[in-house]
């Protein structure tokens, strides 16, 4: 018992000294909606990442959505925020050095599905959609994605407009890994 409020403590007393919590592999939970007209109150999503040999897959399953419509989807750098600018730019395996605040990367060769996570999906007659993301490389643990996000189109690849998929209509923060869990052994 001591021991483990000594571990969930640990994180408060230490400065810089241990590598913050990344983010669970699993994250299931209510969006935060920005427009309940097209992520109504209810919708959820189940995000899943995978460790492969080579790399990572995600896997999105998102429920209460609107029947047959078409979203744009991905994997963001930031937590969630009421601005739904809070969540940041895309997630990138190799960030464009173009990119800076304000201004994101809409270079197709680094916005593009093989170096971001993108999970576009059109939803079923009940509101569900799914989708998959396979990658042949790891996410950096030092800026690992923190949220999901979705859009209000399907996500364009055409140079100036590669990676942007219209308006942000909802965000879902990646769940913590507590730092009981962080600092077993076997876990950096
Ligand atoms: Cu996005």
């Amino acid at each position: 018992m001591n021991v483990r409020l000594l571990a969930l403590a640990a994180p408060l007393l230490l400065t810089g000294a241990a590598p913050a919590p990344g983010p669970a592999p699993d994250t299931a939970g209510a969006f935060l909606s920005y427009d309940r007209a097209v992520v109504p109150a209810g919708a959820r999503a189940r995000l899943t990442v995978h460790d492969t040999e080579t790399g990572v897959r995600v896997n999105l399953l998102a429920t209460g959505l609107k029947p047959r419509h078409a979203y744009g989807a991905h994997l963001h750098t930031s937590r969630c925020g009421k601005d739904p600018a809070d969540a940041g730019p895309h997630y990138q395996h190799s960030v464009d050095p173009a990119a800076a605040p304000g201004q994101p990367s809409v270079d197709p060769a680094f916005a593009n599905p093989r170096n971001e996570i993108w999970l576009d999906f059109t939803t079923d007659a009940f509101g569900t959609g799914k989708a998959v993301s396979v990658q042949e490389w790891p996410f950096d643990e030092s800026r690992p994605p923190w949220s999901l996000v979705l859009h209000a189109e399907h996500t364009h690849t055409a140079p100036g407009q590669a990676g942007t998929a219209g308006p942000r209509l909802a965000c879902l923060t990646r769940d913590g890994i507590r730092a009981t869990y962080q600092n077993r052994p076997g876990r950096g």
